[in-house]
């Protein structure tokens, strides 16, 4: 991408950073480049999570979020990711039909992200993704996953405020125990509250959360009942998240927040650079040789490994 790329995905021209978005989710290099020139120009936005389990209404959610940060003046970047395979991609097709109402607004980008099959890509090109929508300008980028698990938590680490999404009566409530999901949401929604249940569940939740073991001066994450669909209890959640961010600045814990992505995209690209000299640096006879004698069960896997990583580190040795 050309210098004046840059500029205009800096002055943020949707094209251009459509154009980016696709080269970083197809693990293009040139792309990872351009993210280089433009990291400095981000760190401005911010960054909210939204996960909860599949078909929660997420989407629906984000959509309305949309609007109500639009009418506070601040512009907002999307992006949805969607783990599942290419194979059942009707997710991507419903998030875009279901925000399409803000496709002629210039103050929101919105875009899908799709796995290209493993999870590291995924996380990689979500934040190469965000920090494109951070370098456009945008004061808000909403993150939208899927899912209980794994997944959310590291969403969380990308996220400045991260919102969790439960439905009444769906049981989440011990999913999320399991998965961690209480020590690291922000804020807790109960949407679809005009089913049955739903103050019950905003009960069990607050009683759940006021079991953790908070310390004297810790924040108490909110639980927020909304119904999505009309529109209904989002501008209380929207303040909430507001009032979160006014917390995290007020106590420094923005920079923390900031402090801990640094430090997860530096592992990341660390791993990312570790596979791809991997690649490139094992001989494939070692490596067809070292297939032979595990298949014989004349070494362990990780005997096998030991053996090629010390081969490698022997060349680092000498090359330096
Ligand atoms: N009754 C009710 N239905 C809702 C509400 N919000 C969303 N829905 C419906 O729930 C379904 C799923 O909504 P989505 O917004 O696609 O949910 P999602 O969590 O993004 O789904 P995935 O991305 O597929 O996991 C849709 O049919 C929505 O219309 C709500 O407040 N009340
Ligand atoms: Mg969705």
């Amino acid at each position: 991408m050309t210098a004046d790329a840059v500029k205009r995905i800096l002055a943020g021209d949707v094209r251009s950073a459509a154009r980016l978005m696709r080269g970083i989710e197809n693990g293009d290099r040139v792309a990872f480049e351009t993210l280089e020139t433009l990291y400095p120009q981000t760190g401005k936005a911010y960054i909210i999570g939204v996960t909860g389990s599949p078909g929660g209404g997420k989407s629906t959610l984000v959509d309305v979020l949309i609007g109500a940060f639009r009418r506070r003046g601040m512009t907002v970047g999307v992006a949805a990711i969607d783990p599942t395979s290419p194979l059942t991609g009707g997710a991507i097709l419903g998030d875009r039909v279901r925000m399409q109402q803000h496709c002629t607004d210039q103050g929101v980008f919105i875009r899908s992200v799709a796995t290209r099959g493993w999870l590291g890509g995924l996380a990689r090109a979500a934040i190469g993704i965000v920090h494109v929508m951070d370098a456009m300008g945008k004061d808000i980028v909403l993150v939208e996953t899927v899912g209980i698990g794994q997944q959310e938590v590291d969403v969380t680490r990308l996220a400045d405020t991260s919102v969790f999404v439960l439905t009444p009566g769906s049981g989440d409530a011990i999913q999320m125990m399991k998965a961690g999901i209480l020590e690291v949401a922000d804020i807790f929604v109960i949407n679809k509250a005009d089913q049955e249940g739903a103050s019950r569940a905003k009960v069990d939740l607050k009683s759940m959360l006021s079991m953790k073991n908070n310390l004297p001066d810790e924040r108490q994450p909110p639980v927020v009942l909304t119904e999505a669909i009309n529109g209904r209890g989002i501008e209380e959640l929207t303040d909430e998240i507001l009032k979160h961010r006014k917390f995290l600045v007020s106590q420094g814990g923005w920079q923390k927040r900031e402090r801990q992505r640094a430090s997860h995209e530096l592992t990341e690209a660390i791993e990312s650079s570790l596979k791809d000299y991997i690649k490139l640096s094992v001989n494939q006879t070692t490596k067809d040789k070292l297939v032979e004698d595990l298949v014989q069960r004349r070494i362990s896997p990780q005997a096998a490994a030991s053996a090629i990583v010390s081969q490698l580190l022997r060349q680092c040795d000498t090359s330096v």
